[in-house]
């Protein structure tokens, strides 16, 4: 069977006529637990998985960057490594990428030109950070082959600030974060406010089940950063620097000085950050009925104050839940609006759950819903020995 590794160095050779030398990879991930809780200064427990960016790479001479994507009907995009970095109208995808290049030269870095072929095997636009992979790729690479000394953390702010002011998303730091520094075996308890984080090991029992449901992710970035605006105003009125900061008791007090809304995106915000400590702790104690209902809180929390779910969704939670006899979890995962759920589930009832609730979403949603067992894995590496 042809890998990935094969197929985009076949893109290399024949797109750029020549072999690639070098080759990289990073992660997309599943959050856990912990939601629109990272740009809140909080806390989120993601794994990287076994599903990624792979980027063949071969230096030039000059200082120009061309890439061809291979999952985008090769779609090519080059740009000179110089300040200013434009845009590519045609392009919107490069905008990744070319705003590491701004990034990295902002930074007062020198690069070299590459060509480059990127593969990825994520699922496109479900929610699993193919982007932030793919960013996150090429900043390793660049920080690889240009010597650069960035740790991983640097790596992540970097893929974050290019998203934020070159693709226009104001995403938090989980994605790049865990992308770069993932554990194979492992969630992190990522500290958003500082950047720390530690290993949790998922129990051996515990399968990692991503369903990915099918439901088109509409007006993300637009109800995303709304989402980012209500939680800033709940933090100015409550006087903190930001929600990390809030208590239920200063959110009770100040309850008739914001919108209803307002309210209840800062109560999900606060209830979030605790439940993802706890529920850290239960899967380290491995008591899965503490996490079952961690994660079911999770979810309603997302449903009804967030608002970010859909019915496509809750539906898919709810089916999943009746297989669940309180020894695993399940909830929507990621920034909402469609996208993926996600379940730890004993490995011994992975298929039969997933047999069970394929053919009902289908009947009330005319939705063909994916199941995919996913590994905890590392982050951004080289691939070449
Ligand atoms: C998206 C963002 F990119 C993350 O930063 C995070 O806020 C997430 O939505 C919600 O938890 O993936």
């Amino acid at each position: 069977m042809k890998t990935i590794i094969q197929d985009v160095a076949a893109l290399f050779e024949t797109h750029f006529n020549a072999l690639h030398e070098v080759l990289f990879h990073a992660p997309g991930r599943v959050n856990l637990i912990g939601e629109h809780t990272d740009y809140n200064n909080g806390f989120v427990l993601p794994c990287a998985i076994d599903r990624g960016t792979y980027l063949a790479i071969k230096t030039r001479e000059d200082n120009l960057i061309r890439v061809v994507a291979g999952n985008l009907s090769n779609a090519a995009s080059e740009w000179p490594a110089s300040l200013p970095v434009e845009h590519d109208k045609n392009n919107a995808w490069a905008d990744y990428i070319r705003g590491v290049t701004e990034q990295l030269l902002k930074q007062g870095h020198t690069l070299k030109g590459m060509d480059i072929a990127v593969l990825g095997n994520v699922p496109q636009g479900a929610g699993l950070s193919s982007s932030a992979s793919f960013s996150v790729g090429f900043a390793t690479a660049c920080n690889a082959i240009n010597t650069l000394g960035l740790s991983p953390t640097e790596v992540a702010l970097c893929c974050q600030a290019a998203e934020n002011e070159f693709a226009g998303c104001n995403c938090g730091i989980m994605d790049q974060l865990i992308s770069a520094a993932g554990e194979a075996g492992h969630a992190l308890l990522i500290n958003c406010g500082d950047y720390s984080y530690e290993p949790y090991a998922i129990p051996e029992d515990l399968a990692i089940m991503i369903i990915d449901s099918k439901v088109k992710r509409g007006l993300v970035d637009s109800e995303y950063n709304t989402r980012r605006k209500q939680c800033e105003e709940a933090a100015l009125i409550m006087g903190v620097s930001s929600l990390r900061d809030a208590t239920l008791s200063l959110l009770a007090e100040s309850k008739n000085k914001m919108t209803d809304e307002v309210f209840r995106r800062a109560k999900h915000v606060i209830t979030e950050n605790q439940r993802t400590i706890d529920a850290a702790e239960a899967l380290a104690n491995k008591n899965y009925t503490l996490l079952n209902k961690l994660m079911a809180e999770s979810h309603i929390s997302m449903r009804d104050d967030f608002e970010v779910t859909t019915s496509q969704i809750d539906l898919l939670v709810d089916l999943v839940g009746e297989h669940l006899d309180n020894d695993g979890g399940v909830r929507m995962t990621g920034g909402g609006f469609g996208g993926c759920v996600v379940a730890l589930v004993p490995k011994v009832k992975a298929e039969a759950i997933s047999n069970a609730i394929l053919k009902p979403y289908k009947e009330a949603t005319n939705l063909d819903a994916e199941t995919h067992i996913c590994l905890a894995s590392a982050g951004a590496a080289s691939l070449n020995t």
